[in-house]
């Protein structure tokens, strides 16, 4: 399916750029609705329901699912990195709208922040956008920087896909 992106599609996912930052803007739809999507990806305590890498997680500061706590991400071995330090800075019931950044860790994503929006498709159709930028990678140029982290979020959309679809298949089984 040939992804339309919405005529109302927030600036955030236009991005200016400083020399030294890359971006990416990925597109997924989803066969569940919105509802359902978003209660996945507002839970920002729980990033492991759709990101695979991700072993466990907690909050750290301030409190769950509030803009401004910190969450501790440990990822699956085999990474380049073991664990990542993320600020929730943005989290928008009404508009669907969550955003978080990377503040520290054992990697090597320097200044990294990603917006999401979640736009319906009627009632059953969720279209997410996900836009990132990221500072490139010292040793590496900016199509380096972008390629690694686009292969790691087309996963987390995919399996975001994947496991709304389940709930709400499930959901419906049950009416
Ligand atoms: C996200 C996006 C990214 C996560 C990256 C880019 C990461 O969790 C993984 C490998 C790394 O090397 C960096 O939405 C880091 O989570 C899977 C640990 C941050």
């Amino acid at each position: 399916m040939v992804f339309q992106p919405p005529p109302t599609v927030s600036s955030d996912h236009n991005p200016v750029l400083q020399p030294n930052e890359c971006s990416s803007t990925l597109f997924q739809t989803i066969a569940a609705p919105a509802s359902v999507v978003w209660a996945l990806v507002s839970d920002f305590e729980n990033p492991q329901r759709y990101k695979p890498f991700v072993r466990s997680c907690r909050i750290i500061d301030g409190q769950a699912n509030q803009v401004g706590c910190l969450r501790r991400v440990d990822v699956a071995s085999g990474l380049p990195a073991s664990y990542s330090i993320e600020r929730l800075e943005i989290l928008d019931h009404d508009q669907r709208i969550c955003g978080f950044s990377i503040v520290s860790g054992d990697h090597r994503l320097s200044n990294y922040r990603s917006i999401m929006s979640l736009y319906p498709n009627g009632s059953n159709e969720t279209a997410v956008v996900e836009t990132y930028v990221i500072d490139a990678a010292e040793a590496n140029t900016k199509e380096e920087t972008c390629a690694f982290v686009d292969t790691i979020v087309k996963l987390n959309l995919r399996t975001l896909s994947r496991v709304a679809e389940d709930l709400a298949g499930k959901a419906q089984q049950q009416v």
